[in-house]
C-alpha cells in the first residue's frame, strides 16, 4: 500500500465515556467511505473495531484498536479507545500518538463520569482537543446544552463548527459554520431557515474566537466587524494546530446524519502531522525538540501492544520522525533493549494490509516485536531520544491471584506477564512477606478480564481474592532472657545456651545484632549460627506469622559443650530464646499506612471526610482546585484495599484517588488481638 505525505494525514483518537458511540461513529465512517462492506453494529457483535471475543461478549471496547480511511489523497487514521474507567490506560496512551484527541459525548446525557475522567487525563497532552456530540437523534439530545455543560464543568469553551439542523428524531443534517453551508442528505446546500438563528450566533462567536488567536485577524475583525470565510478558515486551521480553539462537531452515528460532514471537517480543519511540525522529547534525559520528517532520525511511539492469538505480538505505533523499514535494528530506551523490525501493516480492526514501510506521520502495526510494549519509544540504535514519560494513575485496586491447580503455577506466571503487558495500568508482583502474587490495577473489571483471559487464552483457572496485609511484628518493651537447648537421646547430644538482651528500635530501623560475648563463653564459630537462627525466626514471625522488624538483639553470655555443641544446637537455642524473649517484651503488630490524595467534586466533601474517619484515616490537608477538592489523608492499607468501590459509590463514580506507601504504624489492639488469635487457632 502507498504511503501518505505528512500534510495529507490526519491522526485522530476518539476518547470519552463508555457508550458515547465512539466505535459506532468509526464503523459508520469506514462504511461510508467503502473501507468496509457493511456497517458493523455493536449489538450484532460484528464491528471491525471491537473484534476481540470479550469485546463482542460485553458489547463494549476493552482496548484501543485502529482503522484508516482513504479519501482521495488524504488518509485519516482513527484510533478507537475504550471509555470504561478500568481501561483508561489505553486512552492515556493513545492521546500521545495523535494530533487530535476527539472527546465523544452522548448528546442526551449530562456531564458523564467517563467524560470528566477522559478530560482530566488529557491535561498535559499536546494534542488538539475536539468535541464530538454524538447520538443527536436521541430524545432530549441537546447540542448547545452539552457544550454549556462542558464549559461549566470542565472549563472547555468549544467553538461549534458543525451545528444541528432539526432535533431528536427530526435531526436531519448539519451546518458547517466555516463554509456557511448546510449538509443534508449527502449534499451541501443553502442553510435552511430553521437553522439560520443558530448559524448566525455560531458564526459570530467563531469569528470572535478565531480573531482572539491572531493579532492581524483581530485588527481586521475590529475594523470590519467581521472576518471573511477565507480568514476564518485560515485562522481556524492555525488555531487548531496550536490547540488554541476546541472545535465542536455533532452527528448521529446510527442514523448516519452529519457523519460525512464530520469527515470533511476532519480533513479541512484538523491539524496534520506536518502542521504540528516538531515534537517534545527527552534527549540524554533533558527536554528537547525534534523536527518530524520522513528523512529524519527514527522516532516512533508504541501506543498499544497486544498478543493476538493468530498473529502473535502486535505493536501499534505512531511514527513521528524517520522511516521504519523491515529489518531495521531498533532500540527501546525504556527497556534498554534492542529489537528488530519484521513486517508491518495498516490495520482496520483485525484486518490488515501490507505496509512496505512506515513514514513520519503514519500509524500502523509492527508484528513480532519482542520487547517494545505500550508507552515505549522506538529509536535507532545509538540514539539518545525517548518519549516524555507519561503519567499513569497509581493502582487503586488489588487482588491476590493464584492458580487453582498447583500444576499450573509455572504456566500462570508466564501467561500473566503476557496479559498484563497489554495494559500499562496493571501489574503483578510477588509479595515476599505474604507470599502472594498481587495484581494491582484500576478496577474490578480490569482484573476480572485478566482472570477470564487466563482461562480462555491460556487454559489456566485462577482464583482471585483480597490480598493479605503485610503486617509486621515488633516489641514495645525490653527483655533479658536465656535459653538452653540440651538433648541427650543416645549417641551424640545437642547443647547450646544463649543469653539475649532484646530491645526495640526506631520505626524503620530494621534489625540490629550485637555480639558482646567476651571470654569465649560461646566460641566465635557458633555466632553466625546464632544470627541465622534469629533471621529465620524473624522472617517466619513469632506472634502472628509476619516479619519481625525494628528490634535489637544483643547476645552477651552463654555456654557450650566440647562434644555436644553444634551450629544446629546454637541455631535452635537462638531461635527459642528470641521467641520467648520477644513474647516477654510487649509485642505488637504494625500495619502499613498509605498516603492518599482523594480528588472529589466539592459537593461530596462532607460525606467523603466522614467516611475517611470511619476507615481509620486521618486528614492531613485539603486543597481546592477549580470545582474539586484534593483531600490529603493517611489510611491503613487494610482499609485501602476496598476503598475505591466505596469512594465511587459515595461520589456517583466521580471520586478518584492516588496512593503511595508512607510508613508502618501500630495496629490497634482490638484488631491485632483477632489476627493473633486466628494465627494460633488456624482452622482455615
Ligand atoms: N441512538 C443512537 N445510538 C447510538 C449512536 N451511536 C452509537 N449508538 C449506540 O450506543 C451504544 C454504544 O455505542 P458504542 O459505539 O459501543 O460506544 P463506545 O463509545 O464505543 O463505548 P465504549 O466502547 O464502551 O467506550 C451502541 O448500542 C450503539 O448502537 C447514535 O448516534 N444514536
Ligand atoms: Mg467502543
Amino acid at each position: 500500500m502507498r504511503n501518505y505525505a505528512m500534510k495529507n494525514i490526519r491522526n485522530i483518537a476518539l476518547v470519552g465515556s463508555s457508550n458515547a458511540g465512539k466505535t459506532t461513529v468509526i464503523e459508520q465512517i469506514l462504511f461510508n467511505n467503502k473501507m468496509t462492506t457493511r456497517v458493523g453494529k455493536i449489538n450484532d457483535g460484528n464491528t471491525a473495531l471491537d473484534f476481540d471475543a470479550d469485546e463482542i461478549e460485553r458489547k463494549m471496547s476493552l482496548m484501543t484498536s485502529i482503522a484508516y480511511v482513504d479519501i482521495k489523497d488524504i488518509r485519516i487514521n482513527l484510533a478507537d479507545s475504550p471509555g470504561y474507567g478500568d481501561f483508561i490506560g489505553d486512552q492515556i496512551a493513545v492521546a500521545q500518538a495523535v494530533e487530535t484527541v476527539m472527546i465523544v459525548t452522548n448528546a442526551a446525557a449530562g456531564f458523564e463520569v467517563g467524560l470528566e475522567r477522559a478530560i482530566d487525563l488529557l491535561d498535559g497532552t499536546s494534542a488538539t482537543k475536539a468535541i464530538l456530540v454524538n447520538k443527536m437523534d436521541l430524545e432530549n439530545a441537546d447540542y448547545f446544552k452539552v457544550l454549556d455543560t462542558l464549559r461549566e464543568n470542565a472549563g472547555i469553551s468549544a467553538a461549534p463548527i458543525l451545528i444541528p439542523i432539526g432535533k431528536e428524531n427530526t435531526f436531519k443534517g448539519v451546518v458547517d459554520v466555516v463554509k456557511g453551508k448546510a449538509f443534508v442528505d449527502g449534499k451541501y446546500t443553502d442553510i435552511p431557515a430553521e437553522a439560520k438563528d443558530d448559524y448566525e450566533k455560531a458564526v459570530a462567536s467563531l469569528m470572535e474566537s478565531v480573531a482572539e488567536t491572531d493579532e492581524d485577524l483581530l485588527n481586521s475583525y475590529l475594523e470590519n466587524g467581521e472576518l471573511s470565510p477565507e480568514d476564518i478558515q485560515k485562522g481556524l486551521q492555525k488555531a487548531l494546530s496550536e490547540g488554541q480553539i476546541v472545535p465542536a462537531f455533532c452527528c448521529s452515528a446510527t442514523t448516519n446524519v452529519g457523519v460525512d460532514a464530520l469527515v470533511d471537517a476532519m480533513i479541512e480543519y484538523l491539524p496534520s502531522p506536518e502542521s504540528k511540525g516538531t515534537m517534545k522529547v527527552l534527549k540524554d534525559d533533558k527536554a528537547d525538540n525534534i523536527v518530524c520528517k520522513p528523512d529524519g532520525e527514527v522516532y516512533a511511539y508504541v501506543f498499544k501492544s497486544l498478543v493476538d492469538p493468530n498473529m502473535g505480538e502486535i505493536a501499534y505505533v505512531r511514527v513521528f520522525s524517520g522511516t521504519i523499514k523491515s529489518g531495521l535494528d531498533i532500540f527501546i530506551p525504556e527497556r534498554d533493549s534492542k529489537d528488530k523490525v519484521s513486517s508491518m501493516y495498516y490495520f482496520i480492526g483485525k484486518n490488515r494490509n501490507d505496509a512496505s514501510e512506515l513514514r513520519a506521520g503514519e500509524i500502523g502495526g509492527l508484528v513480532k516485536l519482542k520487547v517494545a510494549k505500550g508507552l515505549n519509544t522506538i529509536v535507532s540504535q545509538g540514539s539518545k531520544i525517548s518519549h516524555l514519560p507519561v503519567k499513569l494513575p497509581t493502582p487503586v485496586f488489588w487482588q491476590s491471584i493464584r492458580a487453582v491447580n498447583q500444576n499450573d503455577e509455572d504456566k500462570i506466571g508466564q501467561a500473566l506477564a503476557k496479559l498484563l503487558s497489554e495494559d500499562p495500568t496493571i501489574n503483578s508482583s510477588m509479595n515476599t512477606e505474604t507470599h502472594e502474587n498481587v495484581i494491582a490495577g484500576i478496577g474490578e473489571q480490569q482484573v476480572a478480564l485478566v482472570q477470564k483471559r487466563l482461562r480462555s487464552r491460556y487454559k489456566v483457572e485462577a482464583d482471585i481474592k483480597s490480598p493479605r496485609i503485610p503486617y509486621k511484628e515488633t516489641i514495645t518493651g525490653k527483655s533479658d532472657h536465656k535459653y538452653r537447648h540440651k538433648k541427650q537421646s543416645g549417641g551424640k547430644g545437642q547443647y547450646g545456651e544463649v543469653y539475649f538482651r532484646i530491645s526495640p528500635m526506631e520505626r524503620g530501623e530494621g534489625f540490629k545484632f550485637i555480639n558482646s560475648i567476651v571470654g569465649g563463653t560461646i566460641p566465635s564459630n557458633f555466632i553466625p549460627a546464632i544470627e541465622k537462627g534469629l533471621n529465620e525466626t524473624m522472617e517466619k514471625g513469632i506472634i502472628a506469622g509476619y516479619n519481625v522488624v525494628d528490634i535489637c538483639v544483643d547476645v552477651y553470655f552463654g555456654s557450650y559443650h566440647d562434644v555436644d555443641s553444634s551450629e544446629m544446637a546454637f541455631k535452635i537455642a537462638s531461635s527459642m530464646c528470641l521467641k520467648e524473649g520477644f513474647n516477654m517484651a510487649k509485642p505488637i503488630l504494625l500495619e502499613p499506612i498509605y498516603l492518599v490524595d482523594i480528588i472529589i467534586p466539592n459537593e461530596y466533601l462532607g460525606d467523603v471526610m466522614g467516611d475517611i474517619s470511619t476507615r481509620r484515616g486521618k486528614i492531613q490537608g485539603m486543597e481546592q482546585i477549580g470545582k474539586k477538592q484534593i483531600l490529603k489523608a493517611t489510611m491503613p492499607l487494610a482499609e485501602l484495599f476496598g476503598y475505591y468501590p466505596n469512594l465511587k459509590s459515595l461520589t456517583q463514580g466521580r471520586g478518584l484517588f492516588e496512593q503511595k506507601f508512607s510508613h508502618y504504624e501500630k495496629l490497634p489492639e482490638e484488631i491485632a488481638k483477632g489476627i493473633i488469635e486466628s494465627y494460633h487457632s488456624p482452622e482455615e
